[in-house]
């Protein structure tokens, strides 16, 4: 059942204590991330599982590190854009907040993002196989290919491939925010990859107002209470009542109270 109509999300947001955000790989695709799955996804030049997992690493971390630090190198070039400027002018306003982010990229907290959990690590740490001690890494490109920790084991990207387990303290912090959160703002995600992708059912079922926003439907579609479809630069600005974004592109979708909640189709 949807109809369109007003956006009742700013409304939500002013009355709200608990805000919570979930962003995904399209709130950084204005800036010139690529994303994972669709038409000019990573995942259309590359399997993910000879990439990123950690079976791919141990049979080939020439590869893989090769891989990271050609993605390295773009987003070295990468700016926020005015989607990421408005969670972070959002999350000024808000008494409660966190910003729950797939992304690896850095980018959210270059925008200005303090109150932030990074679920699926971040592309600018490694880690050391033998050990697991975590460094920050800027090397632009990388000096040496596999990097090595000065115990001379060889360095991983401080990310988290398919298979394994997200930061602990990162992921109960989300789950403690999906569960009581007023509002769950959804970003630029396919809502395909778990845990992540159960966040905004949970915000939904412990009673939150959701909203998505994002290029196409996903599999949250249909459990938010409004979606919209566009690029996240132009529609989160005008959306979060932070004037600098253009109007005009929202293809806006007010969905209304009693549906099911149904789970996402994780082969969509
Ligand atoms: C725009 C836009 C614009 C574009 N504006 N929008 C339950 C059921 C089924 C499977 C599983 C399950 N539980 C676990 C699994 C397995 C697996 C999984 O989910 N598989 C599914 C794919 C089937 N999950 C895992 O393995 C996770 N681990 C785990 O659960 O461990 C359990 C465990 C416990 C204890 C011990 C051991 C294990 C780990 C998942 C790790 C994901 N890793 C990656 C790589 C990170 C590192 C790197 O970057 O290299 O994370 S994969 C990749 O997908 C990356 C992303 O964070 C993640 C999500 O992708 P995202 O962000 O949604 O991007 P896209 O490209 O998919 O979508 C972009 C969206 O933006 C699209 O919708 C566009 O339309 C939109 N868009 N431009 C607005 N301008």
């Amino acid at each position: 059942m949807s109809q369109r109509g007003a956006s009742e999300l700013q409304g939500r947001l002013r009355r709200a204590r608990r805000v919570a955000v979930l962003t995904g790989a399209g709130v950084s695709a204005e800036s010139g991330v690529p994303t994972f799955r669709g038409t000019e996804g990573l995942w259309r030049q590359h399997r993910a599982e000879d990439l990123a997992t950690p079976e791919a690493f141990r049979r080939d971390p020439k590869l893989v590190w090769e891989w990271y630090d050609w993605r390295r190198q773009l987003i070295a070039k990468c700016l926020p854009n005015p989607a990421h400027q408005a969670i972070a002018a959002l999350e000024r306003d808000a008494p409660e907040f966190l910003l729950i982010t797939q992304n690896v990229d850095g980018l959210h907290r270059k925008a200005g993002s303090v109150r932030l959990v990074e679920l699926h690590g971040n592309l600018w740490r490694v880690r050391c196989v033998r050990d697991e001690r975590t460094m920050e890494n800027f090397d632009v490109p990388l000096r040496q290919i596999p990097p090595r920790c000065e115990c001379g084991a060889p360095l991983r990207p401080d990310v988290v491939w398919f298979g394994e387990a997200l930061p602990a303290e990162a992921l109960r912090r989300a789950f403690d925010a999906a569960e009581s959160c007023e509002v769950f703002l959804v970003v630029g995600t396919s809502a395909v990859v778990q845990p992540a992708a159960s966040l905004p059912m949970i915000a939904r079922e412990h009673g939150a107002y959701v909203a998505e926003v994002n290029l196409e439907p996903t599999p949250l579609t249909s459990i938010a209470h409004e979606s919209h479809h566009g690029k996240a630069g132009e529609i989160l600005p005008r959306l979060l009542g932070f004037p600098s974004g253009r109007p005009g592109s929202d293809n806006f979708e007010f969905r209304n109270s009693n549906f099911a909640i149904s789970p996402p189709d994780p082969h969509r």
